[in-house]
């Protein structure tokens, strides 16, 4: 597409060409200008030369009226076109003439719009006049120009413009005289156009710089007039000239002082340069924002909305912002090499990967950087902010998976170190110092190596995690010791059943903790916890010891085996007596109901230690509740259960033990202690008529023997000797008795 011809960006019923600018931007490239580009719009009435004019100065091929057909409407809405080799690039902007037949008298809409358009968007405004409507009362362009300022004082915050008027088919009048009568008259529509109160009483000078020019008839004079406006040098024609005086007494400042002749296309090139035709202009708005920002302001325009240009340039600003971002985030999300980093740290950690990141990152946002640079600087950083934001969001997995490699490598080369350690014979405390100090530096440094400079994320969440699991594993190791320490001789010591069991668990306890709390103390200052932390794990260790104590204690608190155990007693108590009677020799026998309440007593003993744990060696009354409820009511009386007396009566008939918390220590509850007594009182009865039986034979056997002695001995004396006498005797007695 051959963009000089130009192309229609707004047709002749005010819409506009999305599409048709897309194409234009491309095959002009006009996007790359940044903020090097000018643009040149003409406005003025019907059929006064302005896209003659154009096409003359710039180069370009704007539709022109046939001057064989007549005056008519040619260019219907605007056109715009890329200036001819001028630099910097230059766009023209042609527009459809105002006070137009065609459009009939009332319709001005359209050109208040355009002329909106006009001052909205270029940076020089040409206002095409005929140089004989100068100073006439009802001239064609003064509407036009009432309109311009008008819709100027309408713009909020606009931009100061460049009017070039551009004076047509002057003759002889000289060009001072034409000047007053001009800048008279500007002043004066400036001054009948009625203001918003915020630019009340601004001068022109604030808003426009003005410019003069005068050129000859195209028609009559079309060698001088193609020679003045589109030779490249300053030429010696007098026809062309920008004009102005010492304007202070009209107060319009800023009018080009030019009494030589210069080229009109001239002034065009390196216009935005220094010295140039538009080198003031301030708030130039990159060229890539033009489409859209050419669509919004036509469409405030058209809505008859107020037309902030500021906004208008934030908004440009956001879109843009957000689209070249959009671009970015994308190119990064599908970049090969960061596709390959992202792969390969799922299976195994990345050597350099944080630089490797940061750096492919790093592309992207300069690129963004770069294309946007000549946006609004807020809404650009803050998109910015945002890129970064959702492509770390694309990078966070990939960085905790990388993380999460570094983690479980030094929590394993932390648990093999050691364990070869302790193989190697290596005191424990010396190897935790040494090997977590040598871990977690190579951890940091691999966190280091892993940073994302972009980010602000560091690995702190991973490095606790790995403190607190070699902090487990030692803790397993000195909860190991504890239980090694302490659970074969807690069951020993409670199977024992002694007064003195819960004394000796106790100090057992107590040297076996305190020792390993100490010893993991002074590992743990390898990990410089503070002394909260530490009091809280070897709390922990103490409260490893204390449920293993109480896990050991309540086993052997289970009914049966506390039974067994009683009655295992009272057959020691009893078997000992029994074992100590002889069966012939006549010693004295002690009284079995006093055995028995031994045995009893013993038995009962067992059942007070194993009823709660003394685990803090508070004196309790349970032993002296057990004795007087059970010793000596050994039956109780069956007629007092289920009644208030009874209830009131036995301490026993209780679910819990006074001065001993239930939760903590209770092991059998008070009536548990009773039901289990009489069930061994049962049991117990038995050996005991065993027992009363065995005793009676005794003493029959003692009578027999001594009787079958006395005989013996005479038999013996005479015969073989008394002794073998008496053991004969014993014998046959003890088969007697067993039959
Ligand atoms: N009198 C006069 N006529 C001109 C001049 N330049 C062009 N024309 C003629 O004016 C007519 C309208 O020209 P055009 O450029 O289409 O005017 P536009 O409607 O303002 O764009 C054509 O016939 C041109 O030949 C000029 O400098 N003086
Ligand atoms: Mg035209």
């Amino acid at each position: 597409m051959k963009m000089e011809k130009g192309m229609q960006l707004i047709d002749g019923n005010g819409k506009f060409s999305v599409d048709g600018l897309k194409d234009f931007m491309t095959a002009t490239e006009f996007a790359q200008s940044g903020l090097s580009y000018a643009i040149v719009a003409i406005i003025g009435s019907q059929s006064s030369g302005k896209s003659t004019l154009m096409n003359q100065t710039f180069r370009t091929n704007f539709e022109e009226m046939d001057a064989y057909n007549g005056r008519g409407q040619t260019t219907k809405g605007i056109w715009i076109a890329k200036c001819s080799d001028i630099d910097p690039f230059t766009i023209a902007m042609d527009f459809e003439g105002t006070d137009s037949n065609q459009r009939g008298e009332d319709d001005t809409a359209f050109e208040k719009q355009s002329t909106l358009f006009a001052l909205a968007i270029a940076d020089v405004v040409l206002i095409n006049m005929w140089y004989k409507d100068i100073g006439l009362e009802h001239a064609a362009s003064r509407p036009l120009l009432k309109t311009v300022f008008q819709v100027m004082k309408r713009l909020f915050k606009p931009r100061k413009k460049t009017l070039l008027f551009v004076l047509r088919d002057h003759s002889k009048t000289p060009l001072e005289h034409l000047k007053t009568a001009l800048l008279e008259d500007i002043e004066k529509i400036w001054a009948a156009v009625a203001e918003p109160e915020t630019l009340c009483s601004a001068p022109l000078r604030e808003f426009f710089n003005v410019e003069i020019t005068a050129l000859p008839h195209y028609e009559f004079q079309e060698e001088k007039f193609k020679e003045q406006v589109s030779q490249e040098r300053f030429g010696g024609s007098d026809r062309l000239c920008f004009v102005s005086e010492n304007t202070s007494s009209i107060h319009v400042v800023n009018v080009e002082v030019n009494s030589g002749v210069a080229q009109l296309r001239q002034r065009f090139v390196h216009s935005i340069y220094p010295g140039g035709l538009v080198s003031d202009r301030e708030e130039v708005e990159p060229a890539s924002g033009f489409p859209l920002r050419a669509e919004e302001i036509w469409k405030i325009i058209k809505d008859n909305r107020d037309l902030d240009l500021p906004a208008v340039k934030v908004m440009v600003a956001t879109v843009r912002c957000e689209e070249i971002a959009g671009e970015k985030l994308k190119c990064f999300t599908f970049d090969e090499d960061w596709l390959e980093m992202k792969k390969t740290v799922q299976d195994c950690p990345v050597s350099g990967f944080g630089g490797a990141v940061s750096s492919i990152l790093e592309t992207y946002l300069s690129e963004y950087d770069r294309e946007v640079v000549y946006f609004d600087q807020e809404v650009r950083n803050a998109k910015r902010r945002l890129l970064l934001s959702n492509a770390l969001m694309v990078v966070r997995d990939a960085y905790d998976t990388m993380l999460m490699h570094l983690y479980s490598n030094t929590v394993n080369r932390f648990k093999t170190s050691l364990e070869q350690s302790q193989n190697e014979g290596q005191q424990y405390v010396a190897a935790i110092h040494f090997y977590s100090q040598l871990c977690m530096r190579e951890f940091d440094q691999g966190c280091e190596d892993a940073a994302i400079q972009q980010s602000e994320w560091n690995a702190s969440k991973f490095r606790e995690k790995l403190i607190c699991d070699m902090l487990s594993e030692m803790m397993a190791k000195y909860k190991k010791r504890i239980t090694r320490a302490l659970a074969k001789r807690v069951e020993s010591l409670l199977e024992a059943g002694e007064r003195d069991t819960w004394a000796s668990i106790r100090n057992l306890f107590e040297c076996n903790t305190e020792a390993a709390v100490s010893e993991f103390s002074d590992a743990a200052v390898s990990f410089n916890l503070n002394s909260s932390e530490i009091d809280t794990k070897s709390q922990h260790l103490r409260e490893h010891a204390r449920n293993l104590l109480e896990m050991k204690a309540r086993e052997a608190a289970a009914a049966g085996r506390v039974l067994s155990r009683m009655k295992y007693r009272f057959s020691q108590v009893l078997g000992d007596y029994e074992n100590s009677m002889s069966w012939y020799n006549w010693t004295e026998e002690i009284n079995l109901d006093v055995v028995e309440r031994n045995a009893l007593s013993e038995s009962l003993r067992i059942l007070s230690i194993m009823a709660a744990m003394r685990f803090d060696g508070m004196p309790d009354q349970i032993e002296k509740v057990l004795f007087s409820s059970l010793m000596d009511r050994t039956v109780p009386d069956p007629s007092l259960q289920n009644t208030f007396m009874g209830a009131t009566l036995d301490p026993l008939a209780s679910d819990t033990w006074e001065e001993v918390s239930p939760k903590a220590t209770t092991l059998l509850k008070p009536e548990d202690c009773k039901s289990l007594w009489m069930n061994f009182i049962e049991k117990i009865k038995p050996m005991m008529t065993g027992a009363r039986s065995r005793q009676d034979g005794r003493r029959r056997t003692r009578r027999y023997a001594a009787a079958g002695a006395g005989v013996a001995a005479a038999a013996a004396a005479a015969v073989a000797g008394p002794v073998a006498v008496v053991n004969a005797g014993i014998a046959i007695f003890l088969r007697w008795m067993r039959r």
